[in-house]
């Protein structure tokens, strides 16, 4: 179990870094303990901001020999209170935002080095630069930073063509708990040398090490890019429509959101420029993007096809293609704001949950139904990745509702919905991870040989239990 500080410590700690690199006033290190959606209140009694991976190997050691935990953090956009410090106020943080530098781009080899500060916004905007793509997106792209992207493996809005973060990682720079340094920064695609180490820390949200450094896949930028926004009346004609789609434009259907009715009224309610640019509302509205580098793809005229083909079948009802970058872009500012808008709305129960592709309908019939019956005071915002059988299945307080009574509903309607995707094959935890939020459920309904693995590795790797103690697995 990690311990408390003493004072010698933490004189070591600041000299490990130089000056101006810690923070220690309850003022300066109020950013750093408290997550972003206000869940965890933590303490610490140290803020450290190393420049380099040797300034972290310095920090790591010193607080493996001393038993001390470290939290790292980056951008603070976890959901689950994964780089907040707990409340005993004993654990160091780390931020990683000082290592930010783009450490190299090689075009022809379509990959880049960057640090794990960097943000995702501006490590796309680098692979720009150099006629580029990395193709991560996510709303929260300008503050997220890249070590965070990794280590939760972050996904967005891109994933049905690109995949996740564990997808486009080809090497790792990592500092072990005990301060030695993993350098990884290869960037074969072939490399069949034994087992995927690199693969163990994505995910991992800090408990296995720290990532200081990535290599990442580039693609080509796209040159010709399709936007849709689609009303349908069943979540059966969205999957119905996503095989049109993949049929005729293969990967390039690069995006396929969904939302409901009521996330877009929420939108055009709460946030100021957002409007529904259908003709009529309609239960549900997909947002669909296909993108090619090939700038003759035609890709409106693929998309403008597939639709009228969809239409005529009766599983679409109204669409409206972009004829604009700015059009295209207000369809997402529509997607993107769904989550700020739900927050400026009311409370909200949220559940980042993931299904077969083919079980969507049932996951928003069966969880509906159980929204109902189990939070009364809610509405439900079920909208999200669909492509990827991703669904964020939130749950709005209604107007004048009790917040109490409606927030107080929460850990039922969690057991039930967490048991109805288990049921389905799904996942507790699709893309926001595990942090502390979820490492009680996780413990309780993984398999326990695959937990028992986690452990093992847990001890392998950091004996001393220094690494972001009490995120993804609890004590044993
Ligand atoms: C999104 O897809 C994000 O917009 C946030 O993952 C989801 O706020 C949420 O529940
Ligand atoms: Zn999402």
């Amino acid at each position: 179990m990690p311990r408390l500080p003493d004072p010698a410590t933490l004189r070591e700690l600041k000299a490990a870094v130089g000056k101006e690199s810690w923070l220690e006033s309850a003022q300066a290190v109020a950013p750093f303990v408290s997550d972003f959606r206000r869940l965890y209140h933590g303490a610490t009694p140290l803020v450290l901001l190393p420049r380099d991976v040797d300034e972290v190997a310095r920090i790591l050691s010193i607080c493996n020999r001393e038993e001390i935990g470290v939290v790292p953090h980056g951008g603070n956009t976890s959901y689950c209170g994964a780089a907040t410090p707990d409340e005993a106020g004993g654990q160091i943080v780390l931020s990683m935002r000082r290592l930010n530098r783009v450490r190299r781009i090689d075009a022809a080899d379509y990959s880049m080095v960057v640090e794990a500060g960097c943000t995702l916004a501006e490590t796309q905007a680098a692979a720009r630069e150099a006629d580029r793509l990395f193709p991560l997106s996510l709303g929260s792209e300008g503050t997220a930073q890249i070590g965070g992207n990794l280590s939760t493996n972050a996904g967005g809005t891109a994933v049905l063509r690109y995949g996740m973060m564990r997808d486009l990682v080809l090497g790792l720079e990592v500092v072990l708990a005990d301060g030695r340094v993993l350098k990884g920064l290869k960037s074969l695609r072939k490399d069949n040398t034994g087992y995927d180490v690199k693969s163990l820390f994505v995910g991992a949200e800090g408990t296995l090490g720290v990532i200081t450094a990535a290599c990442l896949k580039l693609f080509p930028q796209p040159a010709d890019t399709a936007t849709a926004l689609v009303g349908i009346d069943l979540p059966q004609h969205a999957l119905d429509l996503l095989a049109r789609l993949r049929t005729a434009a293969g990967d390039q259907v690069t995006s396929f959101e969904l939302m409901p009715q009521l996330a877009v009224e929420l939108t055009v309610k709460h946030i100021p420029g957002v409007a529904d640019p259908l003709y009529q509302g309609t239960p549900w509205y997909l947002l669909i993007e296909l993108s090619s580098p090939n700038p003759q793809q035609n890709l409106l005229t693929l998309l403008t096809g597939t639709l009228e083909a969809a239409a005529a079948a009766g599983t679409i009802r109204d669409a409206m293609l972009a004829s604009s970058i700015g059009q295209a872009q207000a369809m997402w500012k529509l997607r993107e704001s769904v989550p700020e808008a739900q927050r400026r709305h009311g409370a909200s129960l949220k559940h980042d949950v993931s299904v077969p592709v083919s079980a969507i309908p049932r996951l928003i019939e069966a969880g509906s139904a159980l929204v109902h019956r189990l939070a009364p005071e809610g509405d439900v915002v079920s909208y999200g990745h669909a492509g990827d059988g991703n669904l964020h299945f939130n749950v709005s307080q209604k107007p004048d509702t009790d917040i109490k009574s409606f927030i107080a509903r929460g850990p039922v309607l969690e057991l039930a919905m967490f048991d109805l995707v288990e049921s389905l094959g799904g996942s507790i935890s699709a893309e926001h991870g595990i942090g502390r939020l979820k490492a009680a459920e996780f413990a309780r309904r993984a398999d326990p040989v695959e937990l028992a693995v986690m452990h093992e590795l847990k001890r392998a790797l950091d004996p001393k239990g220094i690494m972001n103690p009490g995120k993804v697995l609890c004590a044993r």
